[in-house]
This record gives C-alpha cells, structure tokens and sequence, in this order.
C-alpha cells in the first residue's frame, strides 16, 4: 500500500477539483444504480460516465487487483465485488485506483 503522502501527490496529481469538491455523494450499498463502470486489468471500462443527479454508479471489479478512491469513497485493495455510488450534487467526480497510475473515471452529474 502506498504511504499516505505518495497518495496525497496521486490525488492531487488527477485532479485538485476532486479535491476541493464537497462532501458531494454518499457510499451506499443498495441504491438503484444507473451506470456501471468495471475495474479491469489495468483501466476502468468506461472511464466516463455521465449521470443525473441522485442517480449511482456501480463499480466492479471485474479482473486485476485494484483499490478505488475519490472524494467519500476509499476502498482497499481487492480482485472482486462492487460499490455503489450515489451522487447527490452535480459536478465532475474523479475516481482512481492507486496501484495503476493510468486507471483513472469521471462520473459526470448533471441536474436533470
Ligand atoms: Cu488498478
């Protein structure tokens, strides 16, 4: 796992709007999701989606070892299983995985 200041940089390094972004989404386990985005070896499939606000997004892992993290959101490590995400606020929202330094998402949430 990388230190916590090699993550500091790898954030600041996607995007300082991630950054600065609001407390804008919440994690939820089982909210209607209506996008999903899959954590491949080595890139997210799609790595932009565009949805409406209080809409989710649904990340899988699909094939590779890979941690998720973005504003709200810091899953370890792993090889299989999902998150749910719910956006509550529109914006641009960066996603990355730590351990590929190319894999990054954006969900787009637009009001209506
Ligand atoms: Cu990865």
């Amino acid at each position: 796992m990388p230190t916590p200041t090699s993550v500091k940089r790898a954030v600041v390094a996607v995007g300082v709007t991630a950054l600065l972004a609001p407390a804008s989404y919440i994690a939820a386990a089982d909210a209607a999701s209506a996008k999903t985005i899959n954590l491949n070896a080595v890139q997210f499939s799609p790595r932009s989606v565009t949805i409406k606000k209080g809409q989710a997004v649904t990340f899988k892992w699909k094939s590779g070892t890979h941690n998720l993290r973005g504003p709200g959101v810091n899953v370890p490590a792993k090889s299989s299983g999902k998150r749910v995400v719910t956006f509550k606020k529109t914006g641009t929202f960066t996603f990355i995985c730590d351990l590929h330094r190319n894999m990054t998402a954006k969900v787009k949430v637009k009001s209506k």
